[in-house]
């Protein structure tokens, strides 16, 4: 029989990871669908909204990777026990998009000189301010985004890390302990560490 779950998305980790490592730590087997890039545009008209990652089941298209992660996160438990530690979750997850977004900000800049002078405040100004703060959540939740307990958050933090790399052009975590211990926390997951032997090798 046909996996229940296929997740679409370009032949990257990037914001399709937390969505295959959820997927994993919940045992659902997925079709893990990673089209070519030249193949994007014959595929976008068919995605909700022109974009990936796209999680099908039940003959529906989900899109949106953090609404995906959260209501996965809802189907493993990985969600908070009340709407205050959904809170806490959910403002974890959108600190996160905001740290993608600004390093997406100048890292898709073709224009070299405008890359460079764009940069420059995120990573001089931005990344200083940020990163002690995202730091800190996780020393006082205890080793965890939110609650301190294991939830979606701690899941799209290890599984977007490689892009926010890349983007910032340096390991994000190597002065901060707290974020590489999360990291490394839920690489370490079995259903995950049996995940990441498997899957394809990509760089971001
Ligand atoms: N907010 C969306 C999410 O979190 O899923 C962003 C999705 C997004 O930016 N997708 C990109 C995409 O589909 C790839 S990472 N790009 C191709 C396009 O827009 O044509």
């Amino acid at each position: 029989m046909a996996p229940k779950y296929k997740l679409t998305y370009f032949p990257v980790k990037a914001l399709g990871e937390p969505i295959r490592f959820l997927l994993s730590y919940g045992n659902m087997e997925f079709e893990d669908d990673r089209f070519e890039r030249e193949k994007w545009p014959s595929i976008k008209p068919s995605m909700p909204f022109g974009q990936v990652p796209v999680l099908e089941f039940d003959g529906k298209k989900t899109h949106q990777s953090i609404a995906i992660c959260r209501y996965l996160g809802k189907q493993l438990k990985l969600a908070g026990d009340n709407d205050w530690e959904a809170l806490q979750i959910d403002m974890a997850a959108d600190c996160l998009t905001d740290l993608r977004m600004k390093l997406g900000s100048f890292f898709y800049e073709s224009d070299e000189a405008v890359k460079e002078k764009k940069k420059e405040p995120i990573i001089k100004e931005f990344l200083p301010f940020f990163l002690p703060r995202l730091d800190n959540l996780v020393k006082e939740n205890g080793g965890y985004l939110a609650n301190g307990k294991l939830s979606w958050a701690d899941f799209y933090f290890a599984g977007i890390l490689d892009y926010v790399n890349h983007m910032a052009g340096f390991d994000i975590t190597k002065d901060y302990a707290n974020l590489a211990a999360l990291k490394n926390k839920v690489l370490e997951l079995p259903a995950i560490k049996e995940w990441i032997a498997k899957r394809p090798v990509s760089e971001v």
